[in-house]
């Protein structure tokens, strides 16, 4: 863990050091030319820090496990199954907020061992707040022990996604939204599930729901919340599954059950 831990540390610099001097429009992604290019769907970017890091991390953790299998959100070549060591890794989460300064993005690092995550890291290197859990152990944010209270909905904070990538979850989110405000001190919409999800886990949330999102967007931060004592499944109340796109909704089992008497 804490070789792993030290790796993403280091990846953090990438994306404090990086230039953010950019043009929107530019498509190509060599070194010194543009730096965003648009993915399938809408406000779906990926820069060359995207895969930077994502490189950076894939080469140092095979050092680590040379037979580790590799799923990262900006390689085309997944493997076609999980079994044995295999990481899912998403190089940087909350890419908008990243290309806009925004300062709210992380990077996610999830090891599962024959389909079940084993130790997740995320890590925000703007506040050096790094969460992580190992199966079976605590989840720590840097060096606290993270244990979620059981905080009603209506003495909290929640967050949500809007999947902005697909139009039509967008009034389905904004409706689900609405409806918990009515029950909530008040909402946040923050760009980077990864950290949404583990902002659960530090109690700085009761409640996260997000329409739509991939393995890397929740695979490590699913056993932060986990190990701290919290809830995260499908939207339909099922077990999180890593291997395809998935609702989640992420919460203390409090809000847990309190979201779902109204919704
Ligand atoms: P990203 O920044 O790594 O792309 C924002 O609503 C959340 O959704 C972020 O965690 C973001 O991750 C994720 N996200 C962005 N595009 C997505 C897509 N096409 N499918 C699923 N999740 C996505
Ligand atoms: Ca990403």
């Amino acid at each position: 863990m804490e070789d792993l831990i030290q790796i993403v540390r280091e990846a953090g610099n990438i994306i404090l050091e990086a230039d953010l001097n950019h043009d929107f429009n530019q498509t190509d992604l060599t070194d010194d030319n543009p730096m965003i290019t648009s993915k399938e769907g809408r406000a779906n970017f990926v820069t060359k820090y995207d895969l930077k890091v994502q490189y950076f991390l894939f080469d140092q953790i095979k050092k680590l496990y040379p037979d580790a299998k590799f799923i990262g959100e900006e390689d085309d070549k997944h493997p076609s199954s999980m079994d044995g060591r295999c990481f899912i890794i998403d190089p940087i989460d909350g890419t908008s907020n990243f290309i806009f300064d925004n300062k709210f993005s992380a990077i996610s690092v999830a090891m599962m061992e024959d389909g079940e995550v084993t130790a997740g890291i995320v890590y925000n290197p703007y506040l050096d707040e790094l969460f992580y859990a190992k199966k079976g152990e605590k989840a720590y944010l840097n060096q606290r022990v993270l244990q979620v209270k059981p905080l009603p909905l209506k003495d909290s904070l929640a967050a949500f996604g809007t999947s902005p990538y697909e139009e039509k979850l967008a009034d389905q989110s904004f409706e689900i939204a609405r409806k918990l405000l009515n029950h909530v001190v008040d909402i946040r919409r923050c760009g980077s599930a990864a950290l949404d999800i583990c902002y659960v886990a530090a109690n700085r949330y009761s409640f996260f729901f997000e329409l739509q999102l991939s393995p890397w967007d929740f695979a490590a931060a699913s056993l932060i919340l986990q190990e701290a004592g919290g809830k995260i499944t499908t939207f339909d109340k099922k077990e999180l599954f890593y291997e395809a796109k998935t609702s989640i909704v992420a919460a203390n089992p409090v809000a847990y059950q309190e979201f779902y008497q109204f919704i």
